[in-house]
């Protein structure tokens, strides 16, 4: 796939760094012709999704790719049955268990705050703007576990470009659909729905920001956020909010539903660092979920093995006081 490079070590090869992936997706634009890359995102819904529960299609199209390294990847099993989705409940099996009448489409957006565009749009003609691609990702949550996984998504920055933000517009804000009725987890206070996560600018159109339709070459499912969740690799997993039905640019920085529960324990940018310990357990290493049990545990990597390409987005702050 365009995210993976046949290196002669099977080690490194799990370990996708990004420098991989752009020289990697650069070529990959030039020669192939079978690429997700060169699907429009409709196209890519007409061919692999033509029914929404066919993997089968879509693993045809890419088999010769996804060999490389697919034992380094999360298993799709684990990815989608251990999960965080507290509108669906707070065991890691429920957002699986409760989410599986959940109506992910029809599904639209609401782009509001410092833009010159503004209005809902219909997520269909959202996505026949964007090319996807696969992005093969590290995943750490604050909870000091760990995935790697294969989304499916466009480009952040591509998405927001669209609605031409203002000089004003210095951060952008994402909300999560608030509906009890589907989401019966949020008929409990355990957070202020809805769950809002953000983004500083500059972060959101940093290249590796990614909107997510899709993982394993399919379609998400609803546990992990369908239709359209965020993925910012560098960043704890709570940063990445799923069922995004509001985007929302703004001159202020947003008040983001962990960080206003519990502001001692989970910052607003929630850089992945590996020195600074959330108040109740260490951050310094994390468990890969699918590692056998006698496996030692892996070291966090500041960003989360990402720093060559955002730590200059932090400059000048102090990372363990901005945290
Ligand atoms: N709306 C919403 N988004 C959310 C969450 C949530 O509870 N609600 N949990 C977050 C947390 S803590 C993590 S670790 C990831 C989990 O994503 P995954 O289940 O796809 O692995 O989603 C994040 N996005
Ligand atoms: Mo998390």
């Amino acid at each position: 796939m365009l995210i993976q490079l046949k290196t002669k070590n099977p080690i490194a090869s799990s370990e996708i760094t990004d420098k991989k992936i752009y020289q990697q997706r650069r070529k990959f634009l030039k020669y192939s012709a079978y690429s997700l890359s060169t699907l429009t995102a409709t196209s890519f819904m007409a061919t692999a999704f033509a029914s929404r529960t066919s993997r089968a299609k879509m693993a045809k199209v890419q088999a010769s790719e996804w060999q490389v390294a697919k034992q380094e990847w999360t298993s799709y099993e684990d990815a989608t049955s251990y999960n965080n989705y507290y509108e669906f409940g707070l065991g890691k099996d429920d957002p699986k268990a409760n989410s599986q009448n959940f109506k992910p489409s029809p599904w639209s957006v609401t782009v509001e705050g410092e833009a010159e565009i503004t209005g809902t749009f219909d997520l269909e003609d959202i996505l026949s703007y964007q090319v996807l691609e696969e992005r093969v990702y590290r995943f750490r949550c604050v909870e000091a576990w760990s995935m790697v996984i294969p989304w499916v998504g466009f480009s952040l920055a591509a998405l927001l470009r669209r609605y031409q933000p203002t000089s004003k517009a210095k951060y952008v804000e994402f909300t999560t659909l608030y509906d009890p009725k589907q989401m019966p987890g949020q008929k409990r206070a355990v957070l202020d729905w809805p769950y809002v996560e953000g983004l500083r600018i500059d972060e959101a159109m940093h290249p590796l920001s990614l909107m997510v339709v899709g993982m394993y070459g399919e379609w998400l499912p609803n546990q992990n956020g369908a239709p359209l969740r965020l993925m910012v690799p560098w960043k704890y997993g709570f940063k990445n909010i799923k069922g995004i039905v509001k985007i929302r640019f703004t001159e202020r920085q947003p008040k983001t539903t962990w960080n206003a529960s519990a502001p001692n324990e989970y910052g607003f940018y929630a850089n992945v660092n590996p020195k600074v310990d959330h108040p109740r357990w260490r951050q310094a290493k994390e468990r890969r979920i699918g590692d056998p049990w006698y496996a030692s545990k892996r070291k966090t990597l500041l960003f989360n093995g990402y720093a060559e390409e955002v730590a200059g987005l932090y400059s000048g702050m102090d990372l363990t006081k901005f945290f």
